[in-house]
């Protein structure tokens, strides 16, 4: 597989700014502005899910009320409250299924994975991260998927973010690259399970979403 080497250049965050279409590591693919050109129709697709699972600040099995806001669409939603992290089938705020997923943001997934080589891929679950300056997302690893061949497609939107990008232990370097709107990555193979995070957001405002960023993730989490 050919990679690219990163850093080469830099940009105000000190993150690498990479070509317009990277491999990130063995398995992780950068599209850069994949998602970019149907800012209206991703707009009408994510306020729909919104107005019926409104964004809410989750709290960690430890106690932490998380900065960034979450909603979900699709057969399973993530969440995590003081019982662990998990999918449900329901919101637990308003005890109904969670909102399905719009076809636009499920093709645009589907069309992600199969330009980065996972043709069968078909997800059931997305989650829809909305962080305002100041959040962030500390390293972890995404580990409640049962099926962990399948990659993961993580479409950026709004404001730019630096993705903390490490490896398969808390201990190995992490590498900072530089999310814009538009952005989509595919994370599968052997960098499905690397930790990774989210710097803290920068101040700012976007056309797409004022002085918000948004996130997509969509898995195949059932
Ligand atoms: C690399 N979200 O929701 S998406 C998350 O931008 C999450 O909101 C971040 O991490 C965000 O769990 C990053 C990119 C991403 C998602 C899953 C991954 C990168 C990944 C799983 C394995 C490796
Ligand atoms: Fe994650």
């Amino acid at each position: 597989m050919k990679t690219v080497k990163l850093q080469e250049t830099a940009d105000l965050f000190g993150a690498a700014a990479l070509p317009a279409r990277a491999a990130l590591g063995p398995g992780a693919e950068l599209l850069r502005g994949f998602a970019g050109g149907r800012d209206a129709a991703l707009t009408a697709a994510i306020d729909g899910v919104v107005a019926a699972a409104p964004f809410r600040q989750m709290t960690t099995p430890g106690g932490y009320v998380m900065s960034v806001a979450m909603s979900n669409c699709g057969d399973a939603g993530w969440i995590t409250d003081r019982r662990g992290y998990r999918y449900s089938d329901v919101d637990p705020v308003s005890g109904l299924h969670w909102p399905g997923m719009p076809a636009l943001l499920r093709q645009l997934a589907i069309d992600a994975a199969a330009t980065a080589g996972y043709a069968a891929f078909v997800p059931d679950a997305c989650l829809i991260n909305r962080y305002v300056p100041g959040a962030r997302m500390t390293a972890h690893q995404d580990r409640n998927e049962r099926d962990i061949d399948a990659p993961i497609v993580s479409v950026s939107l709004g404001l730019p973010a630096v993705f903390l990008f490490g490896g398969l232990t808390r201990k190995a370097p992490v590498q900072r690259v530089a999310l814009a709107h538009g952005d989509v990555v595919v994370w599968g193979g052997a960098t499905r399970m690397a930790f990774h995070g989210i710097a803290r957001l920068v101040d700012g405002w976007h056309e797409f979403a004022g002085a918000s960023r948004i996130n997509l993730t969509f898995r195949k989490a059932l």
